[in-house]
């Protein structure tokens, strides 16, 4: 399954290593799920055979109908990535003034508003979540506030009801950036038909990748019938548009891939769980240290391997740790350090926002993002947590 050598000899006596990679090749975080070549190939094939590359082809077409029948919404229009799906949606759904976001997100999430001139509010998060805290939101709402967007952050779920509940009794449009959860349920109902709209990400790092590639889904026609028109320019017709639009389209070789992916769903699940229990495994019972649980009765694509890092325990800092994976070529990350409050423009435009996000300040310091998915077997999670029990200096603190 890896295609990564790892220097055998780097699982027993680490230390021969201290300061040189463990690994010859890089382990980075959100290497490609990649499901079978062959199918991808005639995929490929019959498109080029076809001479039909773009502009809702067959392969689209099949995409869209598979997507929306593994979630169970009524529909799925396809977008070129999720930043255009997102901000398709914000336009289909005339969001104004004020959207209250999280800050602790990816950055696309706060930019596809500002770029379309509406302020993204930032609000705070549940530190046993990482989602928005629904009771920090009452208090962002203004005059202007016209919609909220929950992040369904590492595939955890919001607290849907409570989001629902505002947004019900404040007039406020809801939707959720969902580029993290497909695959994943709440209460037993597939992400992606809650709220207004529902936003996925097909980038190559996501769980299920189309290369590139977005959705919105929803369950409105009306709002169906509009994103469709606007991810094409707003053409009605040959010579006719209806709204303003713009290029927001999937192409037929990103649908071919999603399509082979999306056939390896359930095998992908399985090597993502079976990683993230070596690494629950690997990293029990090191005090300061956490790994975020997904919940067991839930459906979840267990793509995100999410330690927290309590420094005043470990000792040793995230950011020192993340130092040390580097030095041994385990490419790590720290997402979403440092929030996006504290990434321009935002930082200039609103200086003192973190005085309203401590959770948000505390998580970002926190967090460590490792490696998983098809590219990284036992081996190396084996020795990624060693070197993670080292740095720790807990040694004696092994798993049971
Ligand atoms: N909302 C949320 C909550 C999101 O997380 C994202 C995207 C979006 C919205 C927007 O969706 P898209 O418009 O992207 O569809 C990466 C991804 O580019 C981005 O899609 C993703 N979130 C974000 C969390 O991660 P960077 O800046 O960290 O990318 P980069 O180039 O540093 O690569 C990330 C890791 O993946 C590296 O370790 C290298 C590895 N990688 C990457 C690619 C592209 C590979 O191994 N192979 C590859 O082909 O943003």
């Amino acid at each position: 399954m890896s295609i990564i050598r790892c220097n055998k000899a780097g699982l027993d006596d680490l230390t021969v290593f201290r300061g040189r990679p463990v690994f010859e090749e890089a382990l980075h975080v959100g290497r490609p799920n990649i499901g079978s070549r062959q199918k991808f190939q005639r995929r490929l094939d019959d498109i080029l055979d076809s001479r039909w590359l773009t502009n809702s082809g067959h392969y689209v077409q099949e995409f869209e109908a598979r997507v929306a029948e593994i979630v169970g919404v009524r529909y799925c229009v396809s977008m070129c990535n999720g930043t255009t799906a997102l901000e398709i949606a914000i336009r289909a759904l005339e969001l104004t003034g004020e959207v209250i976001v999280p800050s602790f997100t990816f950055i696309a999430t706060a930019n596809v508003l500002q770029w379309q001139g509406i302020t993204p509010v930032f609000c705070d998060i549940d530190p046993k979540t990482h989602n928005i805290d629904p009771h920090k939101i009452e208090k962002m709402i203004t005059l202007r506030t016209t919609a909220i967007i929950g992040v369904h952050i590492w595939g955890r779920v919001c607290n849907i009801e409570a989001l629902q509940e505002i947004a019900d009794r404040r007039n406020l449009k809801l939707l959720f950036d969902s580029c993290h959860a497909f695959g994943c349920t709440h209460r037993g109902k597939m992400i992606g038909g809650f709220g207004d709209a529902e936003i996925l990400s097909f980038h190559a790092t996501k769980f299920i990748n189309a290369i590139e590639g977005g959705a919105v889904l929803t369950n409105n026609d009306e709002l169906a019938e509009k994103l469709r028109l606007m991810k094409n320019f707003g053409f009605t017709d040959y010579d006719k548009t209806e709204h303003i639009g713009i290029n927001g389209k999937m192409n037929e070789i990103s649908a071919a891939m999603g399509l082979t992916n999306l056939e390896s769903m359930e095998a992908f699940i399985s090597v993502n769980k079976s990683n993230y229990d070596q690494y629950r495994r690997g990293l029990s019972k090191i005090p300061g240290l956490k790994m975020i649980p997904y919940d067991e009765n839930e459906k979840n694509n267990y793509q995100y391997i999410i330690l927290e890092i309590d420094d005043s325990q470990t000792g040793i800092s995230r950011n020192a740790i993340l130092s040390i994976l580097h030095d041994k070529n385990i490419l790590a990350r720290r997402y979403f350090y440092p929030g996006c409050h504290r990434l321009e423009p935002y930082r200039s435009f609103f200086p003192h926002a973190g005085l309203m996000l401590p959770e948000t300040e505390k998580l970002c310091e926190k967090v460590l993002c490792l490696p998983t998915g098809t590219s990284v077997g036992p081996h190396e999670i084996q020795c990624i947590c060693n070197i993670i029990r080292e740095a720790i200096g807990n040694n004696r603190t092994s798993t049971p």
